[in-house]
């Protein structure tokens, strides 16, 4: 009986423009300069937002939110890369895709303030609101792009999550049905090497995440995911396929969060200052700016303006959503079922009562609680 090799596979990794933001002239994918400035200003805009966000919290204005910082090419440039007549479901670190997505700041201010507005998006939108519960999305995801070939329709469908999703179930279930089906979904993790304080290597005994794809007959690319222009061809090639009913792709975009996991957690204790400073010499901001002063169409002082500019914009925000009526901080509990029920009740009791007793100025001027 001899012994026949059955599959064998390699896995690529794609980069265009280099550290330096030098560009692969060979795999440019040719966007238009107005391309260009706009994801370029997308990017940043995610940044200050961003970090507005960060100042909001630490004054004690916004509840716990996980910072986006370092991981703007990859929401941002997939984004752009598919249609408005797509859809976009993200974990929790899309923050800069949700704005070049459409979504205002005021309304992800909102979300990450428990105010129930924050999660109420237009169907319409083809936006899904973020998703804590680590990749249980991921089969959510599936469906929506399987209801989308029962209904005939060409729309393809976003789904980005952590590393750390990729030791789920549900990351394994999602992508196998999606390839069963040939259904329109693009996979995109965002591998910025942590999962909280676990490293990518206590994560996973592959050699690379990208190679998952192959267990479900789907192609898989890794794409330096500080690189946006690496990003935007990898997903265009990916929806391009799924439009044609090719099927789902995995793309692992390599990353790295800049700051810390979530507003609750000290990266200090688990990572070191070597690590963070070699992550920030690749920044992808910075990056994608040279490769467009470079290109003869930025300079710094249009940087200067831009960032002034995105200043102002972010600013407006904040003041609208720091005008918003303040809102009851057991409201969650009134959307957990359609009908209250007596248990329900009680853990809002056992929830008030901490709230009176720890922060009692959360329940000055909001009105009775509902029962
Ligand atoms: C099912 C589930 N388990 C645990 C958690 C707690 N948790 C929140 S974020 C996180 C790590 C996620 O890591 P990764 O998927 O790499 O995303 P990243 O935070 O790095 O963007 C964990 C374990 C959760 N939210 N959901
Ligand atoms: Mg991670």
């Amino acid at each position: 009986m001899p012994l026949t090799e059955i599959s064998s596979f390699s896995v690529s990794r794609l980069e265009i423009l280099d550290s330096e933001g030098k560009v692969d002239p060979s795999l440019d994918p040719g966007l238009s300069n107005d391309e260009l400035l706009k994801l370029h200003r997308l990017m940043c805009l995610g940044r200050e937002a961003d970090s507005r966000m960060l100042k909001l919290q630490r004054t004690g204005r916004l509840g716990t939110f996980p910072p986006t910082a370092g991981q703007e090419a990859v929401s941002v440039a997939s984004t752009l890369a598919v249609r408005k007549s797509d859809w976009f479901t993200g974990a929790f670190r899309e923050l800069p895709g949700r704005l070049a997505r459409g979504q205002s700041f005021t309304q992800l201010l909102k979300f990450w303030a428990g105010h129930e507005e924050g999660a109420a998006v237009s169907m319409d939108d083809r936006t899904i609101p973020d998703n804590i519960v680590i990749a249980s999305h991921v089969p959510q995801a599936v469906g929506i792009a399987y209801a989308m070939q029962l209904k005939g329709e060409d729309a393809v469908v976003l789904n980005f999550f952590g590393d750390g999703a990729t030791s789920e179930g549900d990351f394994h279930e999602g992508l196998n049905f999606a390839s069963v089906w040939k259904s329109p979904v693009i996979f995109i993790i965002q591998n910025n090497g942590w999962a909280i304080s676990t490293p990518r290597a206590k994560q996973t005994n592959s050699a690379t995440l990208a190679q998952k794809a192959i267990a479900y007959d789907m192609p898989g690319i890794i794409v330096d995911g500080n690189d946006a222009l690496a990003v935007y061809t990898a997903v265009s090639e990916a929806a391009e396929r799924a439009r044609k009913g090719e099927g789902p792709t995995l793309i692992e975009a390599q990353t790295y969060r800049m700051g810390v996991h979530t507003t609750a957690d000290d990266p200090t204790r688990y990572r070191s200052d070597e690590e963070v400073a070699e992550w920030a010499a690749k920044d992808p901001i910075v990056r994608f700016q040279r490769y467009l002063e470079d290109k003869g169409i930025w300079d710094a002082d249009k940087q200067a303006a831009l960032e002034e500019e995105i200043k102002v914009e972010v600013a407006a925000s904040v003041a609208e959503f720091e005008g918003m009526e303040k809102i009851r901080p057991d409201t969650p509990f009134d959307h957990v079922f359609e009908n209250t029920n007596p248990e329900m009740e009680r853990q809002r009791e056992i929830f008030l009562e901490n709230i009176r007793a720890e922060f009692p100025e959360d329940l000055e001027g909001v009105g009775d609680a509902k029962a």
